[in-house]
């Protein structure tokens, strides 16, 4: 019996509304769905108008898409915060701003599929604070990690300072605010800001290679995982492991489980394996 999973199909760009997007640009091979940011020339900063344009791509996510990749085009995955764009707003605009990046960071947490993001060059400010809302980060060699808010005279906004702790801890990312610390891509992964390092040039190829594994997931499990696990970790004990029964039982109550349980019990299934 063939274990193997299908091979990964080469990946199209996307019809509709998305196609018309000019600062991502977005493809798809079969349940994989690649959006890249597409502003190089500026480091993907991250202005209104990219801002605006990563929030439609995900919540008009192609059909059929059960995981999502997301990079940068060019030398660095993300400038972060676009400065050009802070101009002379008030106090009143600024929690807005913030708010409207929660709005998009919590659309890739929160969305419907595992988003794994792949990590090169500069991954800074707004750009971390995006890659913390993905659920896998992948970095190659040629990513480093910093939050230069301190120097600009800011603070994040988009999200950061409850995201990065959960992956850092508290102290790296005080470290890292108050004395501009950069954490290179073996660094990044020590401290959790990464679990996957390859080498330079591979971030793409790896994180797609996650994805694809990812799509062939019952659905339901890997949104129990992406959803229902960060809320749990956030509880009290005793309403964790409530809620993790819930979500157990519904999750086994899904037909592809049980099809996925007589698969295996019936030695259709592949079997775990020593790495
Ligand atoms: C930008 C931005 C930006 C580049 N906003 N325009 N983020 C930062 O503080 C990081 C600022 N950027 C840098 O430190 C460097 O640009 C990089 C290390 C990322 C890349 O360096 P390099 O040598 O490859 O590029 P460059 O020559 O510095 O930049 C190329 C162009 O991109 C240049 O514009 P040009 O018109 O002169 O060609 C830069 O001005 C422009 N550029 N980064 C605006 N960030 C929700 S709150 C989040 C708060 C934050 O994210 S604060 C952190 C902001």
């Amino acid at each position: 019996m063939n274990l193997t999973p299908p091979p990964i199909p080469d990946f199209e760009p996307v019809g509709g509304l998305l196609a018309s997007l000019d600062l991502v640009r977005v493809t798809q091979a079969g349940p994989v769905t690649h959006l890249r940011l597409n502003r190089p020339a500026k480091r993907n900063a991250i202005n209104e108008a990219l801002m605006r344009q990563i929030h439609t791509a995900m919540i008009q996510l192609p059909a059929g898409t059960r995981a999502l990749v997301i990079s940068g085009e060019g030398d660095h995955f993300c400038a972060g915060l676009d400065l050009s764009d802070l101009g002379e707003r008030s106090v009143a605009d600024g929690v807005q701003h913030s708010r409207g990046w929660h709005q998009v960071m919590d659309a890739i947490q929160f969305g419907p599929v595992p988003v794994v993001v792949a990590l090169h060059g500069a991954v800074v400010g707004g750009g971390l604070e995006l890659a913390a809302a993905a659920h896998i980060r992948v970095a190659d060699d040629s990513a480093y990690f910093a939050l230069p808010e301190g120097q600009r005279g800011i603070f994040v906004g988009g999200g950061g300072s409850a995201r990065i702790p959960r992956l850092a801890g508290v102290a790296c990312m005080t470290d890292m605010m108050l004395t501009g610390r950069v954490l290179d891509a073996q660094e990044g992964e020590r401290r959790g800001l990464a679990q996957y390092v390859v080498a330079a040039g591979q971030a793409v190829d790896k994180a797609v290679e996650l994805a694809w594994r990812i799509a062939q997931n019952a659905p339901l499990s890997n949104y129990a995982v992406t959803q229902a696990l960060p809320r749990i970790a956030d509880l009290p004990q005793a309403d964790g492991l409530f809620m993790e029964s819930l979500m157990a039982a519904i999750a086994q109550g899904d037909e592809v489980a049980k099809e996925r349980l007589q698969d295996f019990l019936q030695k259709r299934a592949a079997k775990v394996v020593k790495p």
